[in-house]
């Protein structure tokens, strides 16, 4: 019997052995999958809330869950403001490989601008800046642009869109779409409204679309010649192959561009045509003012400069 207890003994010894460290990987490997959104971002901006929820669907299909549906609730335990969707506990699964957007939104009506990702961002937190989107949709409400905390914006980021006006939003690519697709549908959808609401001549307005999307002057030669559509733009007197915003030509954006374009609107400094050309860096209304703040604000990070 004492036998019997000592090999029984040794037995248990040999399985917990086994058995604590495969637990303990097994623990380590199988985490839930959680999207985090830090609301201290925006308190100033959303102003009260109680509740935050977490919107989320696979790129160009139906949502997991509808709009308001208490599966999206997010959970702030430690009341630090920054608030935790735990998709596994949801059901919620993403595949590899593949492009989801998602919406943090609040009980008290605020949500941000569509903010894509795939399943490599699991875990990320997501924050936003006061730049905003001026909500086409019936509302009016501004919806403030969402980023990952650590992802490059190009890549899981604001979705990248062209607006009914021409104006150019977010910075990551949605999938299935290039920016020549996307400039090209543009020049057939949008431009008529785009003149009607920006007043700028084609070349300002198709050289802020190449600026926007990064395209060459060589690709919007191409793109407008697949559109079909009569425009007038021409290639030698575009921006698209220069660096916008590089007011003093000395080859980088920095805030010696802001300081020079601000001397040269206190007529101390002349600009040449390429350097009024360079500094309208919004691409609106010529040279002015907000062309300063909008180097200083692409400078300190926004994206959407
Ligand atoms: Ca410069
Ligand atoms: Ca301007």
């Amino acid at each position: 019997m004492k036998k019997l207890l000592c090999i029984t003994i040794c037995l248990l010894m040999i399985l917990s052995a086994f058995v604590v460290p495969v637990s303990a990987s097994e623990q380590s490997t199988i985490k839930d999958a959680v999207l985090h959104f830090d609301t201290n971002t925006v308190t100033k901006i959303w102003g009260p809330f109680q509740k935050i929820y977490c919107h989320i669907w696979e790129y160009g299909k139906d949502p997991f869950y509808h709009w308001g549906n208490k599966e999206q609730l997010c959970t702030d335990t430690d009341g630090d403001g920054i608030y935790t969707y735990n998709l596994t506990e949801h059901n919620i699964t993403l595949k590899e490989n593949t492009q989801y957007a998602c919406i943090f939104y609040s009980n008290s009506g605020n949500e941000h601008y569509p903010l894509l990702f795939d399943a490599t961002v699991l875990g990320d937190t997501a924050y936003c800046t006061n730049e905003y989107y001026e909500g086409m949709s019936d509302s009016g409400r501004y919806e403030y642009f969402a980023y990952w905390r650590n992802q490059d914006p190009k890549k899981h980021g604001p979705c990248l869109e062209i607006n009914s006006i021409g104006l150019v939003y977010g910075t990551c690519i949605p999938q299935g779409i290039s920016t020549i697709d996307m400039f090209e549908g543009a020049l057939i959808n949008v431009l008529d409204n785009a003149r009607v609401y920006s007043g700028n001549s084609d070349q300002k307005i198709i050289d802020y679309l190449a600026y926007k999307l990064s395209l060459s002057s060589e690709q919007v030669q191409q793109a407008i010649v697949n559109s079909g559509e009569k425009v007038e733009w021409e290639q030698e007197l575009s921006t698209a192959d220069k660096l916008v915003g590089d007011a003093d030509l000395d080859g980088e954006v920095s805030i010696l561009d802001a300081t020079e374009i601000q001397l040269h609107l206190a007529s101390l400094v002349e600009f040449t045509d390429e350097q009024v050309k360079l500094a309208d860096i919004d691409f609106f209304k010529g040279v002015n003012i907000l062309d300063v703040t909008s180097i200083q604000l692409k400078l300190a990070g926004y994206f959407n400069y």
